[in-house]
């Protein structure tokens, strides 16, 4: 049970400890200073709780707010992002879309690019039998990543003006924004990845901007302690779920 600084609100987060989409949720939480209670499921064994809330899909995360469930972790963000804007609830006022309405439709394709052309082979690496399915998946996510480092970043100040010469720290301009969370929570998974089958995803002689971007963002207040860092727990936390 949560009560912010606004009173009254309750947040509860239904997850698994070693998802990226539970994790950018979290992330987001901890920029907006919000607390919540974490619940964390079983996926082989779904409680009612989560296959209540989320009927249609039955994944995680979910997050109820006050009683009301929000499911798919980019809705969620943009959800917290607007129900706790500005203070209210106790938030601090960290806005993840950029308050201008080009900007937003720019970052939401942008994180929407993320899912589509990193997460899916990301699935497929997880999933699939064959080690070469894998590494081809792996490929597709390389190539998905170089086109994010030629076309996302923006080269700008927080005041708005172009800084070829100094580009901004994150996505989001000087701070974490909704392409940041949206590929930032699958940053522990790519050191799994490169466990399991060798290939580096995220490769500083491929994305030199990323590389350093992924460092940024990794040691970020918001950030530390939220992705899974123990490669061998996950691995292992895998096989039990494909057993
Ligand atoms: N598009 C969803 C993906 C969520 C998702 O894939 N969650 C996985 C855990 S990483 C899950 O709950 N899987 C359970 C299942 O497929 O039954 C989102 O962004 O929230």
């Amino acid at each position: 049970m949560v009560v912010g600084a606004g009173g009254g609100d309750e947040l509860k987060l239904l997850g698994v400890w070693d998802s990226p989409y539970v994790n950018r949720v979290q992330i987001v939480l901890n920029l907006k200073g919000l607390s919540y209670e974490y619940v964390e499921e079983d996926l082989m064994n779904k409680s009612d709780l989560l296959l209540g809330s989320n009927p249609v899909h039955k994944k995680v995360p979910v997050l109820i707010h006050n009683g009301k469930p929000i499911a798919e972790s980019r809705v969620i963000v943009e959800y917290l992002d607007e129900a706790f804007a500005a203070g209210a609830g106790g938030s601090t006022g960290a806005s993840v879309l950029p308050s201008d309405p080009y900007e937003r439709a720019v970052a939401r394709f942008w994180a929407a690019y993320v899912d589509d052309k990193v997460g899916s082979p990301w699935y497929t690496i997880l999933f699939a039998r064959e080690r070469g399915e894998k590494v081809e998946a792996a490929a597709r996510a390389i190539s998905a990543l170089e086109t994010v480092e030629a076309g996302a970043f923006r080269d700008r100040s927080s005041e708005g003006k172009t800084t070829n010469a100094a580009a901004a720290p994150f996505f989001g301009g000087d701070s974490i924004g909704f392409v940041d969370v949206v590929l930032g929570s699958y940053l522990g998974w790519f050191r799994v990845i490169e466990k399991m089958i060798g290939v580096r995803i995220m490769d500083a002689a491929r994305t030199p901007r990323l590389a350093a971007w992924a460092e940024r963002f990794e040691a970020a207040d918001a950030v530390r302690g939220v992705l899974p860092d123990d490669v061998d727990k996950v691995i292992d936390f895998l096989q039990a779920f494909l057993h």
